[in-house]
């Protein structure tokens, strides 16, 4: 029996500083809400879909920092949207800040949690490749989420969701070939992402007309070279006056953008994914377990040295 899965990218337009968790959370409910009427089993919101894009600034104050995680998912002002999702019967993907101990401290992560139909967290992802730096640098965009969040520790896991196999990322991940065959090795077919990206990079003015090319151009490549569907889900528009990109998309196992965000305010994006296209994909340029060579790879690398 063919297998499908409808998925839906729930983008979101700018988030303000101001803005409270209730305001945003009924936002994302109208979301998931939108994307189930239309027929969707599994949803995808933003990279921290719970606040504004809070690197972008220097904040000293910890408990003003503190306002912008969850200690725990869900929580009282978050539990209306694993509510809605058993409900309406749709699971989905949420980035938001977490606050969590590990090792007798306390520690905070850039973190997506996937939700089952049956409002159940499934699991959790902490965003492997965390961009920007601690301080503000000179001539740089000021993207600070190497002072707010460690490097995740929970590798790249895949969840089962309704029989297919899921694994999370998050925005600067999307650049690293690395994930998308870690998601594949672990025997993930669908990719669920979301990201901020900002239009404008202050050191790099001359790749500004490149910025929604080299969004969509690793999730494609990733898709392909991995026999994945990818759903790649935006925070846009200007928030807090930075532009952010959209271009929300969903991409097939051939590479194809099967469907695409038009603005860059809330929308939500739906494709219903053949699964048995991964299949096909697999037989036809890539049958992983005949033709890979990773004993092969590996002994080249060594001689190569360390990176
Ligand atoms: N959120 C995030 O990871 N954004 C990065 C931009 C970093 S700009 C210093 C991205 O890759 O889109």
């Amino acid at each position: 029996m063919a297998r499908h899965l409808t998925l839906a990218a729930c983008q979101t337009g700018p988030i303000a500083r101001s803005a409270g968790r209730r305001e945003i959370v009924d936002r994302l409910v109208h979301l998931l809400e939108e994307a189930a009427s239309q027929g969707a089993s599994l949803a995808v919101f933003p990279e921290l879909a719970l606040t504004t894009f809070f690197p972008r600034w220097l904040i000293e104050d910890e408990a003003e920092i503190d306002g912008f995680y969850e200690d725990a998912f869900p929580n009282a002002a978050t539990r209306p949207l694993t509510e809605a999702a058993r409900k309406l019967r749709i699971g989905f993907a949420l980035g938001y800040g977490e606050i969590a101990q590990g090792d007798g401290r306390r520690r905070r992560y850039n973190t997506m949690a996937l939700v089952g139909d049956d409002g159940e967290v499934l699991g959790r992802y902490r965003k492997m490749h965390v961009p920007g730096s601690e301080e503000p640098e000179e001539g740089t965009t000021v993207h600070l989420e190497r002072r707010y969040f460690e490097p995740g520790d929970l590798g790249f896991p895949v969840f089962d969701y309704r029989g297919t196999r899921v694994g999370l990322a998050l925005c600067n991940d999307r650049r690293w070939p690395e994930t998308y065959r870690m998601l594949m090795l672990g025997g993930a077919e669908v990719a669920l992402i979301g990201y901020n990206t900002p239009l404008l990079l202050d050191e790099a003015p001359a790749l500004a007309h490149l910025r929604m090319f080299h969004n969509h151009l690793p999730m494609q490549a990733g898709a392909y070279q991995n026999t994945l569907w990818v759903a790649g889900c935006a925070k846009a528009g200007l928030e807090e006056g930075q532009a952010l990109i959209g271009g929300s998309c969903i991409v097939a196992p051939t590479g194809e953008i099967a469907a695409q965000a038009m603005s860059v305010g809330d929308e939500v994006v739906v494709h219903r994914a053949d699964l048995d296209l991964i299949d096909t994909c697999r037989r036809v340029n890539f049958d992983f377990d005949r033709y890979r060579r990773p004993a092969a790879y590996r002994m080249i690398s060594e001689r190569a040295g360390p990176v």
